[in-house]
């Protein structure tokens, strides 16, 4: 049955937040089968004209642009990638491993290359993405279906009972930080220039591409592309794959989603084993872009105390809740 969706409301939560009730807040997730759904208009026209001038950039991208932004194009991907996975995925929302000055102040400038919110904001819904997994409080609720965990939590207002819950998370290891606290504050000067006006400039100024190649490949198709990579972590990597840590949760080992968002898709370990930097069951790196990125780093000592996970939990694990598919996945093959 339907909640009483006058119940939940944004116009009644509004009232709520202004007073907050700490019984309330306190009180055990309540699961809404019918969740109340307010578009935001300015969102679904942003994300329907991106999405047809990607497709117009994936086709520029093929047959005209010049090899220098094509090439530009990827790095971009890279390095923006990299800001979210090595950045606000295991150093900020997880706290997986820890990094010196420098190497946070590259990641925080992949991080706004990615256009996907403040670190903290970012780091904000992911913690709560984890505490809550798929409940009204978790922001991409995979329950909801695949198109929501994709793109649709993005095109509506947030649900009361995420926004409550929220009110009890500790961020102020963020905070603590300058650089997260800088980017925050900037972010409406700093991200315009770093997503969309460099990487249009760039182009047309170092190799005479043309503006609407290096806007619509470099800019827009390569934004995209990378946003439609981590948003398949929330709806594919929730739904298809192997399930060897824990058969009774959604996250799933998704190989192909790993492969595009540098080993992000080993989901199902990630969700049972949130605080190892490698997410994944690798004593190494393998389709693991990201923790090569940091062991490199770690190497020259800006990475350091990197959190994992012995082989004798995860095989217990496995043996306690696993689904009877992890000797299909060759992860003693130590590579
Ligand atoms: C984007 C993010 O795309 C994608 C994240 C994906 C995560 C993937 C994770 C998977 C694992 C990692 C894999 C990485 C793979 C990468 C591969 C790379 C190759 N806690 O948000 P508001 C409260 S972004 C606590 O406005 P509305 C708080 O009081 C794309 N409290 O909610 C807040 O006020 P304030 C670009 C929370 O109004 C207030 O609510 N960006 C929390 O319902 C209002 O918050 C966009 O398109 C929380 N978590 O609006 C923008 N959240 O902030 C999209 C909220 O002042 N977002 N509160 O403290 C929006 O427009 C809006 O957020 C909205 C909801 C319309 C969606
Ligand atoms: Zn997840
Ligand atoms: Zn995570």
């Amino acid at each position: 049955m339907a909640p009483n969706v006058t119940d939940v409301n944004g116009v009644l939560f509004e009232s709520d937040a202004a007073t907050p009730d700490l019984a309330l807040a306190n009180a055990p997730v309540q699961q809404a089968d019918d969740s109340p759904r307010i578009y935001v208009w300015r969102n679904i026209i942003l994300f329907a004209y991106l999405h047809i001038a990607a497709l117009y950039g994936g086709y520029l991208f093929l047959v005209s642009a010049k090899w220098q932004t094509d090439i530009f194009a990827y790095f971009l991907y890279v390095a923006s990638g990299l800001g979210i996975t090595a950045g606000a995925h295991r150093l900020w929302a997880h706290k997986s491993y820890k990094a010196k000055w420098p190497l946070r102040l590259i990641l925080v400038i992949f991080n706004t290359i990615a256009f996907q919110d403040s670190a903290i904001d970012w780091a904000r819904d992911h913690r709560m993405h984890h505490k809550y997994s798929e409940t009204d409080a978790d922001p991409h609720n995979a329950t909801r279906g695949f198109f929501f965990s994709h793109i649709g939590w993005l095109l509506v207002r947030k649900h009361p009972e995420l926004k409550r819950k929220g009110k009890g998370l500790d961020l102020s290891d963020l905070y603590a930080d300058p650089i997260l606290r800088f980017q925050k504050k900037y972010y409406l000067i700093l991200m315009p220039l770093a997503c969309f006006v460099l990487p249009t400039v760039i182009p047309v100024y170092l190799w005479n591409e043309t503006w609407t190649n290096a806007f619509f490949v470099a800019a827009l198709f390569r934004y995209a592309f990378i946003l439609n990579v981590t948003w398949l972590v929330n709806s594919a990597a929730h739904k298809w794959g192997d399930k060897p840590y824990d058969k009774s949760i959604k996250p799933s080992e998704n190989i192909s989603v790993s492969l595009f968002a540098f080993g992000e898709g080993f989901h199902n370990y990630h969700h049972t084993f949130p605080w190892d930097y490698k997410t994944a069951e690798l004593s190494s790196n393998r389709l693991n872009f990201t923790t090569k990125f940091i062991n490199f780093f770690a190497k020259i000592g800006w990475a350091y105390d990197m959190k994992t996970v012995s082989d004798e939990i995860i095989q217990k694990r496995v043996n306690r809740t696993g689904d009877g598919s992890h000797h299909l996945w060759g992860w003693g093959d130590k590579d």
